[in-house]
């Protein structure tokens, strides 16, 4: 590109930024108001590490919306319309979060430390300034604040070893989405099964940001034997994997969406007769049905080569939904995309294609996720 992207400090940078750069990072992004490394400069055998080693990442823009006091829980519950009954510490679980008229605002995962004290490890946009609003104008008895919290993603089919390696082998008994408190040489950790891929692992929450060369160093060494290596969230592991975007896929103010047609139907119970932001709407869409739904897109032609802006999905000729990210799957050998449809028309449907900036693609539909 003729240009470069400047690095000031309106922009914030990770506690793993300075170890990233001095491992070679060669792009990031922008998410949170933060920098985040995009690739090491093979993305092709950073994509083959994560599917077949250990990868690590800097995913400190996963920043934690902290809610603390006697009204922690209840706020939690207000800003998401999954039930949050049954909710203990220790387990995480993953809440879409809708404003007032049922759009989705962000998808974090939450993490109730105690019944006082909870984090929302948020996607990309404001939910700390949102949450803040809410509790103040509810009267609510909770401290709403940014902790200094950054996560570290180690994933891959061996992303276990190193963790047992680095923490002890009580990380294999951890649950999807559960947690625990610990330390690390000193290094204050939470410790979660997550990560936003399909290959599994863990996601280190660093409780110092002072500390990140050192924690990131000490992954390194640990994971050594099994030849980790630097990369990022991969977007074509998470299209083919069905992982949701938020800001890709849709956001608030430029690509709408509510939860039912996401997908998130099944952790909506609205007869749990819980208080939440959206009830309202949502009950409305619940009765009506939702007029689009999330899809899986193959696109025919030579290998794209991703996208900059959502594409437009057309059926004869006509726009009919759009495609909010594609990429090239060599696992597949073929495009795919995710995107939105309108909720009668059916995987079969015929005369379907995708406007590329180039041109249009023939396109067809199929259930996601892509690949298990
Ligand atoms: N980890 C942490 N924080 C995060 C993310 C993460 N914050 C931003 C973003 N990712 C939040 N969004 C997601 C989206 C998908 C998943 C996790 C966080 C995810 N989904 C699985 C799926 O869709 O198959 C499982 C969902 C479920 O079983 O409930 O993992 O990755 N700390």
């Amino acid at each position: 590109m003729p240009f470069s992207i400047h690095v000031g400090p309106n922009v914030r940078t990770s506690p793993f930024f300075e170890a990233t750069v001095a491992d070679g990072v060669r792009s990031f992004s922008v998410y949170n108001h933060m920098y985040i490394p995009g690739n090491f400069g093979d993305p092709d055998g950073e994509y083959d590490r994560l599917l077949h080693g250990v990868a690590m990442w800097d995913v400190a823009v996963q920043r934690q919306v902290e809610l603390a006091g006697p009204d922690a829980m209840v706020l939690a519950q207000l800003l998401t319309p999954r039930h949050l009954g049954g909710t203990r510490p220790g387990q995480g679980r993953y809440v879409p979060l809708c404003d007032h008229d049922g759009w989705l605002i962000n998808d974090p995962v939450l993490l109730p430390l105690s019944q006082t004290q909870v984090w929302l490890s948020i996607a990309d946009s404001d939910v700390g300034l949102w949450a803040l609003a809410i509790a103040r104008e509810r009267g609510l008895d909770v401290a709403v604040t940014e902790p200094d919290v950054s996560p570290l993603a180690i994933q891959g089919p061996l992303a276990m070893e190193v963790a047992e390696a680095l923490l002890g082998d009580w990380v294999r008994a951890l649950r999807p989405f559960a947690f625990r408190e610990t330390e690390l040489d000193g290094i204050p950790l939470v410790v979660a099964r997550s990560g936003w891929s399909k290959q599994g692992g863990v996601e280190l929450y660093l409780r110092d940001g002072s500390r990140g060369t050192e924690l990131w160093e000490r992954v390194k060494r640990a994971g050594a034997p099994w030849d980790i290596g630097p990369g990022a969230p991969n977007d074509i592991e998470r299209l083919e994997s069905g992982l949701i975007s938020y800001g890709a896929d849709m956001r608030r103010q430029t690509l709408p969406a509510n939860p039912f047609e996401m997908g998130f139907g099944a952790m909506i119970d609205l007869s749990a007769g819980h208080d939440f932001i959206g009830r309202a709407a949502l009950e409305r869409i619940a009765a009506e049905g939702p007029a689009r739904r999330r899809v899986g897109v193959f696109l025919d032609g030579p290998p794209v080569d991703g996208n900059r802006q959502p594409l437009t999905l057309l059926r004869d000729g006509v726009r009919i939904g759009h495609v909010t990210e594609i990429a090239h799957s060599r696992r597949l050998g073929r495009n795919i995309g995710v995107g939105l449809a309108p909720a009668d028309l059916g995987d079969d449907a015929t005369g379907l294609s995708v406007g590329l900036a180039d041109g249009e693609r023939a396109a067809s539909l199929t259930a996601l996720p892509f690949l298990r």
